[in-house]
This record gives structure tokens, sequence and C-alpha cells, in this order.
């Protein structure tokens, strides 16, 4: 379900933007958008809360609650439209280029009346920006970088976005009459990273009810095309959404047909020609005589065609058709199998809740196991200090085993570690008599990503190295259409991870999911260990796990692979590397 925190997060998030684009107040603009980070990060939905209760949310005063309180119950609020009206649609075009400020997309519509993101990057390249005051050869060369960012996402969105959507309209759908079956499917089912179309499928005897119910939901901004087998929507969320009812006969088939990928698709048709079948969205047929032989479940198709059920996340044509002739599909690794996440924050740096009611919420989870790793010094903005960190220590070391878990007999257990940062020479924060004190280590890159390639390859080997990192913390530092990865010789930071005990973590936040999808199936060949943590800095993050797992599963990884599902004793043991 897409919570309603997320959309008055992103409401508030708006408003901040549209402050700042009308040349309104920088303070106030900030701190409409600490109210959208606390909201995002709040525990309680804040459509069930009163004006105190909003009030009582960390940076959200009375004029914002009661902002929050009309979108609540109106679904928008009058100030946010009324600067809504004033900014033109071209410069909100221009400010979904990352690397372009509210300010500077201002500047450029009103000084040269440039309202797309191609005249933009026409004019950038006639050297017309040149002229514009805070406009330089550095400045135009950041703003191509980010026009380039967004060219590559392809208009295509987050997997959470995507999944909060999509479950909505399941849920509305399925409870329309007539409806006996109802899912997604394509890149979503697959839990690829991006998702470029929702596709959902339903089965039922009558699809006029089902088209009409769906292209009546509220989020639907406009109808592209309608039948009996097809309706395409476009969404408020600017994602499309594809709608196909099919006979409950051809459930399978179509389900089979309609999750991909084209590839998969590609491969699983040539193995029914050599067997003289036919397989299209509507069954398995057999070509001389027509006959319709299979088509009900996707296990039956798949075993008609010699191979047992693939999962969705292997159907990308990598190997998974030749494993399951052989009979070696992986067993993939599931949300369930999880016992516990290795890198959180608490508010002692940049997250948003206390110790206390992250080690609630993750024991709320039914984790065995808990680790805080709170930011190290030298992200100075952080503030850590060593004695801020040996207090926190002693809180986490009175709290352990006192939160009933459905994971652990004993409670939650917590460990305490924390996140450091891998220098530009590969050191981290503090010295080995320091480190030694934690239970864990997470090491990652937070500063200097476009140092050459060497250079970053031996940073991340010089961190695998240290005896006291056990998990390098999303290893290419990307972020989905907004930053490249870093450029390292991941094979030879892989491989330097086997050789010493060094676990590469699955960060499970959507705008990450670092390492990718096809980096964790190259680095499984390495013999390397995964950790698949939330990092998450509020409670509602603990939940992204699922969007982890997604990844883990595209890259073929089972529960053996990941240190975080592993019994505690069995955890710890790795956790201790090799000392000297
Ligand atoms: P997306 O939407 O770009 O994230 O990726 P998909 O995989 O969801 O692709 P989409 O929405 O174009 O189509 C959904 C599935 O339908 C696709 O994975 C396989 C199937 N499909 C669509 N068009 C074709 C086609 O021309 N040939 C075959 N074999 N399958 C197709
Ligand atoms: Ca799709
Ligand atoms: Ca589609
Ligand atoms: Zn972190």
């Amino acid at each position: 379900m897409a919570r309603s925190n997320d959309e008055v997060a992103a409401l508030l998030q708006e408003y901040a933007d549209l402050i700042s684009i009308t040349g309104g107040d920088a303070f106030r603009a900030r701190v409409y958008e600490k109210a959208a980070r606390a909201v995002g990060g709040h525990h309680a939905d804040v459509s069930t809360l009163d004006l105190k209760g909003l009030q009582e949310i960390p940076n959200v005063g009375k004029s914002i609650a009661q902002k929050v309180r009309e979108y609540v119950d109106s679904g928008s609020v009058s100030a946010v439209e009324e600067l809504r009206a004033r900014i033109p649609a071209g410069v909100r075009r221009l400010t979904a280029i990352p690397t372009l400020g509210p300010k500077k997309a201002m500047a450029v519509y009103e000084e040269l009346g440039i309202s797309s993101v191609d005249e933009l990057a026409d004019a950038i390249h006639e050297e017309r920006l040149r002229d514009l005051k805070g406009f330089g050869p550095k400045t135009e060369e950041n703003i191509l970088h980010g026009i380039e960012l967004l060219r590559s996402s392809g208009g295509r969105v987050r997997l959470d976005v995507a999944t909060g959507l999509a479950e909505d309209i399941v849920a509305a759908l399925s409870a329309v009459p007539g409806c006996e079956r109802c899912t997604y499917a394509g890149s979503l089912r697959r839990g690829r990273e991006t998702i470029g179309d929702i596709d959902i499928l339903v089965a039922s005897r009558k699809p006029a009810p089902i088209m009409r119910a769906f292209t009546e939901l509220p989020y639907v901004t406009e109808v592209i095309g309608t039948g009996d087998k097809k309706t395409s929507v476009r969404t408020g969320k600017g994602l499309n959404v594809d709608l196909r009812v099919v006979p409950t006969d051809s459930w399978g088939a179509a389900l089979q047909y309609f999750t991909g990928s084209k590839v998969h698709n590609i491969r699983t048709r040539e193995r029914a020609v050599h067997q003289k079948l036919k397989l299209s969205e509507y069954g398995l047929f057999d070509v001389e005589s027509g006959d319709k032989i299979v088509s009900e479940t996707e296990e039956e198709v798949y075993e008609r065609l010699g191979l047992p059920w693939i999962p969705p996340a292997l159907r990308e044509d990598r190997g998974e058709i030749e494993a399951g002739l052989r009979g070696a599909l992986p067993d993939l690794v599931t949300e369930a199998d999880l016992r516990g996440d290795l890198h959180t924050h608490t508010d002692l740096t940049d997250g948003l809740a206390p110790l206390e009611e992250m080690a609630e919420a993750a024991a709320a989870r039914g984790y065995a196991y808990y680790a805080i790793t709170d930011h190290a010094p030298d992200l100075a903005m952080q503030r850590m200090t060593d004695e801020r960190m040996l207090a926190q220590r002693a809180r986490v070391r009175e709290l352990d085993g006192t939160y009933p878990t459905r994971g652990r007999r004993g409670g939650l257990r917590l460990l305490h570690g924390t996140e450091l940062n891998i220098g530009p020479d590969g050191r981290v924060d503090w010295p080995d008599e320091f480190l030694a004190g934690f239970d864990l280590c997470v090491a990652s890159v937070h500063s200097h990503f476009n140092q050459g390639r060497e250079a970053l390859t031996r940073r991340l080997v010089r961190a695998c190295e240290n005896p006291y990192v056990n998990i390098i913390g999303h290893p290419t530092t990307r972020l989905i259409g907004r930053r490249p990865g870093i450029d390292a010789d991941l094979d030879a930071v892989f491989a330097a991870c086997a050789r010493t005990g060094t676990a590469l973590e699955v960060n499970a936040h959507p705008d990450r999911l670092d390492l990718r999808d096809e980096d964790i199936l190259r680095a499984r060949r390495h013999g390397v260990r995964f950790a698949v943590n939330s990092d998450a800095h509020a409670v509602p993050h603990l939940a992204n796990m699922r969007y982890g797992i997604a990844t883990a599963r595209r890259g073929w990884l089972t529960a053996e692979d990941v240190i975080n599902t592993w019994p505690e004793r069995r955890l710890r043991a790795f956790l201790r590397k090799t000392k000297p």
C-alpha cells in the first residue's frame, strides 16, 4: 500500500521546492524540508492523527500540521496549489534534472525562455548560458551530466513507488465482482530495480466492469486506450499501467507471458517449437491439431516444456533455462529467511528515531538480532565522538535481550556497530584499539567518488584487508537515476572480499539497491558472502528489506550466501574474521 506518510512527505518536499523556486525565504523552505523528512519517517500513519498528534512529530509545527490535515481531508493543500499555479509547467519540467536546482531552473526560464530539457541541452551546447549570472562552464557541465542521468533513467520509476501503486490497484480490482484472480506481472513481478510500466493481470469472464473500475481509479489521469482485453492508463505518479483481462482457464499461460522478460519468453517459445508446440498468452497448443494442451497454471506450462517452475526473479535469460534443465535452480533467499538487519541508524547521527524505537520495531519484525551502526567521526556533519559512541554502546548493552521477539527465545540480541568511512587512501575513522570494541563494522565510501579507477580499487581492497571491517556498505555508492556507481575494478574488490572474509552489502534502500543484481551475480562467482541490509534511518525504512531481498534473488542468492539469515553463533564467528 502507498503510505499516506510518503504522500504527505512528497507534498511537503514539493512545497519546499516551490518556495525556493518562487524566491521565497530559504529558512522557510528548510523548515518544510525537515518536516517532510520527519513525516516520511514517522511510525504512525499521519492520516489517523489529529492536529495535536501531528504536532508531536519532530519539526512539525501548527501551520504544517494544519496543511497535513487539509491534505488528508480534501486531497489537496491550497497554499501548495497557489504556488504551483505560479510556476510555469516548463520550469517544473526542468527541475526534474537532478543537478539543476530550482533557482537556476527559474533563471533559465525567465532569462532565456527555456521550458524543456531538450531546449536547455541545446542552449548549453550553443554556450548561451554562459552570460547568465551564476552560470559558468562548471555549472554547464553539471547540468549536462544531470540531463544525461535523467535521459538514461528513460522515465523509469523506483521499485517502491511502482510496488505501492501496483498493490493499491490489485487490492481495488480484486474487490470488483467477477474478478476471479488479480496480480501484477511484468518487470515488477520480476523485481527489477526500476519499472517502465506496471502490468496488471486479471482473470474474469466479465471484463467490462473490471475495465471500468480500472479507468475510474483516483490516481488515473488519462485513459490511453481501452477495450475488452486490454486497457492502458497514465497515472499522476508518472507511471503508465496496462491491464489485461483473460479467461480464467488461460491464467497460467497469460501470467507466464506477461511476466516476461522478453528474452526469457523467447527461450521458452523456442523450447515449445522444438516440441512441435506453440506457446502464447492463451496457452500451450499442439501445432498440428491446434489442441490446447495446458494453460491454467504457470507450473503446468513449464512442466510441459520440460522445465521446473522458474522464479520470476530469474527470468532474464541469464542461465535459468540451462539450470532448470539440469535441476540446478538455486533455492532463492526469501524475506522470511532473514534473522536480522546489520546496517541501521538512530538519532545519535542522522537517523530520525531513538535507539529504543528502532530496536522495538526490529523486534516486531521478528528478528533474532539487530545491529546499530551509526556514522563514524570522519563524516564531520554527524559530530560523532568517542564518548558519544561509548555511551551508546553502554545503552545497547543494557537493552540487549530486553525486547521480546518471535525470532529468539531470550529476546532480541543487539549488536553494537558503526558505519565507518573509507577514506581516500582506504583507511577508516578509528585506530584498531577502538575498532576492536565493536561487534561489527560496516565500511562505506561517502566522499572522493571521482578518484581514478586504480585509486578507488586500492581503496576498497584496503578496506577489505582491515581486520575490523566486516561489511562493505553500498559498495558502488550509486544512486539510481541520480549518480552512477564509482569506477572501480569490481572483480578485484570481489576477490578481496572473498579472500578476507568481508561481506558485500546489498543495500535495500530503493534509491540504492547496491550492489545491483548483475554485480551480485558476478561477486557470487568469487565466493563472496553478502549482507542484505536496510540502512534504515527511520522505523518505516526497516520494511525496505523486501526490495533488497528482491535484488538478492535477481542475483541468484540463496540463504546460505546471506550472512544475516544465519544463526547468531555462526554470524558472530564470521564477524571475527581472522584477527591478528
Ligand atoms: P518494463 O515495463 O520496461 O519495466 O519491463 P517489462 O518486462 O514489464 O516489459 P513490458 O511492460 O513491455 O511487457 C511486459 C511483459 O509482456 C514482458 O516482460 C514480456 C511480455 N511481452 C510484451 N511484449 C512482448 C513481445 O513483443 N514479445 C514477447 N515475447 N513478450 C512480450
Ligand atoms: Ca512493464
Ligand atoms: Ca507494459
Ligand atoms: Zn548507513
